[in-house]
């Protein structure tokens, strides 16, 4: 299927960057352990207590700017130069994806990277000495990812919703599914006609409605199937 197939849909979660040494979010070692993810991936958190959240974002970006893209990163990247209609939906704000050589790679939840004036909406690059910097119209800068409750970015969303209707096989790598909308792409995906294909350690809230489970680590698996 994988060899023969023109439109390839890819969705990624942090289980993909598990390899690179960042913690996933909701494993043992999670990003979450010592909060919920409510308390701090929030729009509330943020206007509650700016300087914590940003003081967390700036921890994962340290943890982030220290790891590499790993085997797996790397075989998606090769399998989209060997696809000619592909797209890799990602979950992940790490950008490894990126650093992998990936090319169409669509941001679901935003880039840990990029800061954004909560107020203006502007974004920026320069950061003043503050904790969280200040955007010139006094306005906090807020990292570039999507919040909880927060709507996904749009024309990023509809892209991967056409993905998702059209592939011909769809791979699930590394993510427990259980944040909408991104999961909801599963089954829309094999309602729409794709063969889907799970990568991950252990079941996940999509196995059942998955045709084919490779159980075992992303960077060891994807490297296999290129
Ligand atoms: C929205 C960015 C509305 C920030 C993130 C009740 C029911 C259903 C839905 C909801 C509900 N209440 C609220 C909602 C909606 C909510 C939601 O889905 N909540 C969930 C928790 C129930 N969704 C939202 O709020 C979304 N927005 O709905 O807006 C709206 C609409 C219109 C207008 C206005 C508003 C926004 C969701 C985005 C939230 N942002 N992140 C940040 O990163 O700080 S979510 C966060 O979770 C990350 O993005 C992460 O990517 C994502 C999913 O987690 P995973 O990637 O799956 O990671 P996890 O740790 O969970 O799992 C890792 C997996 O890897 C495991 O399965 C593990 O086994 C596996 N693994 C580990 N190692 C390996 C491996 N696999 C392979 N190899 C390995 N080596
Ligand atoms: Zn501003």
């Amino acid at each position: 299927m994988l060899e023969t197939a023109k439109r390839i849909a890819v969705l990624t979660g942090a289980g993909i960057s598990a390899e690179s040494g960042i913690p996933t979010f909701r494993g043992a070692g999670g990003l979450w352990k010592n909060f919920r993810p409510e308390e701090l991936a929030t729009p509330e958190a943020f206007e509650r207590d700016p300087a914590t959240v940003w003081e967390w974002y700036l921890w994962r970006r340290e943890l982030i700017a220290k790891a590499e893209p790993n085997r797996g990163h790397r075989a998606l990247a090769e399998l989209e130069e060997r696809t000619p209609d592909f797209a890799l939906i990602t979950q992940n704000v790490d950008a490894l994806h990126d650093r992998a050589g990936s090319r169409r790679i669509l941001k679901v939840h935003g880039d840990i990277w990029t800061n954004r004036c909560q107020r203006c909406a502007r974004e920026t690059e320069t950061l003043s000495g503050e904790r969280p910097p200040r955007c010139g119209c006094g306005g906090f800068l807020r990292p570039g990812v999507v919040w909880f409750g927060e709507e996904l970015p749009r024309a990023v969303w509809q892209e991967a919703e056409r993905a998702a209707g059209r592939a011909e096989v769809m791979l699930v790598v590394g993510t427990s599914a259980q944040v909408y909308p991104a999961a909801g792409l599963v089954p829309y995906a094999r309602q729409n006609g794709a063969m889907v294909i799970e990568i991950n350690l252990e079941p996940t809230a999509v196995s059942n409605s998955v045709d084919l489970h490779l159980w075992g680590p992303s960077g060891e698996i994807l490297p296999q199937i290129i």
